[in-house]
């Protein structure tokens, strides 16, 4: 374990000296925001794996594929935050290909939480995965300019819905009814995360994107995705984490 830990570290600050550029500036908010959670990522993704030992058997998955959530989020926002910082752009291609790997995992980490309890069928984790791919597709035809800003948003908005939509009336419900408490609660937190956490990604987007005139405020984007980043890919795996936690001392 100490020695995985060692090699992960020395792989991943490679990158962190190539990507540094300039000294940041006070004022710039959004960068200094790139820097917090690029921190706030490391630290995550550390914390994650080595508590993998504290608890029982059926939540160590769900911990190493927070880890994993936090780690490749670590890894991208090393790169983006020398994007912003050296040339003050939206780092859009690194954050969906981020998304792209993480969103996925996300989507693993709910049906496990909904595994621990009972079996749910792999349909769900389908149409959930497809639900994902079709809010990332159209977020970023819109942003990449590939597609007009606001039909994609609305495609976008159509994919979310329907994952919370297909976790509240369809499988997901059904599943949890019978769980223990300490499920219920990894399931309530999974609803907020969904439908809360989530909710700031198109906010960010709408802040950016659709505020008027042709302008792109790139400040706002960058700076609620960065919000949106921390309390879904860190908040989240602490929420995991206290419940398996909880469960695990019960056993
Ligand atoms: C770790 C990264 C996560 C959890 C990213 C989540 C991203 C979203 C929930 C994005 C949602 C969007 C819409 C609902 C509408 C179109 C624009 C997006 C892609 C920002």
């Amino acid at each position: 374990m100490g020695k995985l830990l060692l090699i992960l570290g020395s792989a991943i600050a490679l990158p962190s000296f190539a990507a540094a550029g300039g000294d940041l500036d006070i004022s710039d908010t959004v960068g200094v925001s790139f820097w917090l959670v690029t921190a706030g990522m490391l630290a995550a993704t550390v914390f994650f794996f080595v508590e993998r030992d504290q608890v029982s058997a059926k939540w160590k998955t769900s911990l190493t594929v927070s880890g994993l959530i936090t780690g490749i989020a670590f890894w991208h926002y090393l790169y983006m935050r020398g994007v912003w910082i050296d040339t003050g752009d939206t780092p859009t291609v690194f954050r969906y290909i981020d998304w792209l790997l993480t969103v996925p995992l996300q989507v693993v980490e709910f049906y496990l939480i909904l595994a621990a309890c009972t079996s749910v069928a792999a349909s769900l984790f389908k149409k959930l995965l497809a639900g994902s791919l079709v809010m990332l597709g159209a977020g970023f035809a819109g942003e990449a300019g590939l597609a007009p800003v606001l039909p994609a948003f609305i495609i976008g908005m159509a994919g979310w819905l329907y994952m919370i939509y297909e976790l509240y009336m369809g499988e997901g419900k059904a599943a949890v009814s019978t769980a223990s408490p300490a499920v219920n609660s990894a399931y309530n937190a999974m609803m907020m995360i969904i439908v809360v956490g989530w909710a700031i990604y198109p906010a960010g987007y709408a802040a950016g994107y659709l505020m008027g005139g042709e302008g792109v405020y790139a400040s706002n984007l960058n700076l609620i995705y960065n919000l949106a980043d921390f309390v879904n890919k860190i908040l989240f795996g602490l929420i995991i984490w206290n419940v398996a936690v909880k469960e695990s001392s019960n056993a």
